[in-house]
């Protein structure tokens, strides 16, 4: 008995997902935390040498959390032999530099492909057998139909769950695992391998049918339309479900690929069992299964997911499309808090991270291949990570309580309001007040900030390149003004204002502005 709740008791402090109000925090060492991050290069840290230099500007640009690859190549060079020098070092550099690792499993599929599974995988095809074309045409991506496959993966990745629950239970510098890395199918909709086409033929599973019917209204948008316009059928194998179709071929392929993740995640969960999530290289419109990674956790298929992967805690976007609210919008569901655990690095994320922690909660952010600057500390995102550290114990205090939103800026989208504690903000694009020069040029950078009630007539604002006024909500006060408007910064998550920002600072009291190129709480 004393055995089992001292178990109990220790995985109750792993770091793990905690409901606050509508979102879901990281909590780490008992506390909410914030992932101000960043993603390595994929061979960064195959080379601990090499990531020396690199520590060091992470640090300078204010990120508190790397995501970082474990290579299955390098751990299991030869089979059953592991190697964790690599991840030694990697958790020991880190920990040197008081930042939180995300681990990224580089298993049996890194961007559709298998290129990281080791040599002794690669060159086994009939052990570990290919996803084939129609054509039958052998891809270097191993099909999910493959027992070994799935065995060779899990036992590899089991290994590496052992040797952080041994090495970091205490300190717990990992907080965070993806599995694999934007699985997806290519370059058809669908694996046509023998494996595959007799899979292909079974009866859809129950789980799934039961879910079509008690979730009808609430489908994603290629399950319902396949389901339904095939006279939503509940038995049968996937062509009799779903209808003929490469959307039928998706939603097959992508609840094997789930499976397997699954079945991987479920195995390190039950060795130690921390936050663990998929990525998803996401599509574009218009373009077809096949054309681009198919049957990833993507939104347009999210129910096969959430049904064939149930131990996943969350689905994430990786960001090299456009349309950011777009996305954002169909991967904050009540059953999906939204992390960004992508984002091509370029000088707007340091507007959009505002955006995605003030307006959808994001439990963190970061950029892509973060090393890949030579200004660390002057580059837009140290500044907003800067201005975001500070704020972090005020942030997650208030994440999920309808306190809190976020605005998000360019020429085009210009202006925003903003309901928050009785009071409307009209938020706007600093050059919307046209008296800088700038505000004259036909490109606007994106600028972006939030807001936090955090009295009953107290607001907290942040960001960069924003205008904000208020009105009054309230009836029996028609008139809203700024009584003391404050700039000023976090020491220790003690607030020390600076100067009183009146005058033109403030347009009389007319309105509150961080200008284009400061970052700054007020
Ligand atoms: C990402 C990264 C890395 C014009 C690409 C994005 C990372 C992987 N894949 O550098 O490979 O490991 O997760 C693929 C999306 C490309 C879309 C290009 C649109």
């Amino acid at each position: 008995f004393l055995a089992i709740s001292a178990v109990a008791q220790s995985s109750i402090n792993l770091p793990h997902l905690q409901k606050q109000g509508s979102t879901s925090q990281l909590i780490v060492s008992g506390k909410p935390f914030l992932m101000l991050g960043g993603e390595l290069g994929n061979s960064s840290a195959s080379d601990m040498e090499y990531m020396k230099p690199i520590w060091p500007k992470l640090q300078q640009m204010h990120v508190n959390t790397v995501l970082a690859p474990i290579y299955w190549e390098l751990l299991e060079p030869q089979e059953g032999k592991f190697d964790f020098t690599l991840v030694d070092e990697l958790v020991k550099d880190a920990r040197q530099h008081q930042i939180k690792l995300v681990l990224l499993w580089f298993g049996s599929w890194k961007n559709s492909m298998s290129c990281y599974v080791p040599a002794w995988v690669k060159t086994d095809t009939k052990r570990f057998p290919r996803v084939q074309t129609k054509a039958g045409k052998a891809v270097e991506i191993l099909t999910p139909f493959g027992k070994n496959s799935l065995d060779a993966d899990i036992k590899a990745f089991s290994a590496l769950m052992r040797h952080i629950r041994e090495t970091d239970e205490r300190q717990q510098t990992v907080i965070m695992i993806q599995v694999e890395n934007e699985i997806g199918m290519l370059p058809e909709a669908r694996d046509h391998s023998a494996l595959a086409n007799t899979a292909f033929d079974q009866p859809v599973p129950k789980s799934l049918i039961q879910h079509l019917q008690t979730n009808k209204a609430a489908l994603a948008p290629a399950v319902r339309s396949a389901w339904q316009t095939n006279g939503a059928k509940t038995s049968g194998n996937w062509e009799a479900v779903f209808g003929k179709s490469l959307s039928t071929d998706e939603i097959f392929i992508a609840w094997h690929l789930a499976q397997y993740a699954n079945r991987v995640t479920e195995a390190g969960k039950g060795i130690y069992p921390i936050p663990m999530f998929v990525n998803a290289a996401l599509n574009r419109p218009n373009v077809k299964p096949g054309d681009y990674p198919s049957g990833g956790p993507l939104p347009h298929i999210i129910d096969i997911w959430k049904v064939g992967a149930p131990t996943l805690d969350f689905l994430s976007p990786d960001f090299y499309n456009p349309d950011f609210n777009y996305w954002n919008d169909l991967y904050s569901r009540p059953d999906n808090p939204l992390f960004i655990p992508e984002i091509r690095f370029e000088p707007a994320n340091a507007a959009r991270v505002f955006y995605a922690i003030g307006h959808y909660d994001a439990m963190g952010f970061s950029p892509f291949s973060i090393e890949s600057t030579d200004k660390p500390a002057e580059g837009p995102i140290a500044k907003s990570y800067h201005v975001l550290t500070q704020l972090s114990p005020t942030i997650l205090a208030h994440q999920g309580k309808g306190v809190m939103n976020g605005m998000l800026f360019d020429k085009k989208m210009a202006i925003d309001t903003v309901h928050l504690g009785g009071y409307t903000f009209i938020c706007k694009h600093d050059y919307t007040l046209g008296w800088s020069p700038k505000a004259k040029e036909d490109e606007w950078p994106t600028t972006g900030g939030l807001i936090i009630q955090t009295g009953p007539n107290d607001f907290t604002i942040a960001g960069s390149g924003i205008v904000i006024t208020c009105l009054s909500d309230q009836p029996q006060t028609p008139n809203a003004g700024i009584l003391q408007l404050d700039e000023g910064h976090y020491v220790d998550g003690k607030w020390k204002p600076g100067r009183r920002l009146n005058g033109d600072q403030d347009h009389q009291g007319r309105h509150i502005r961080i200008p284009v190129g400061d970052y700054g709480i007020q």
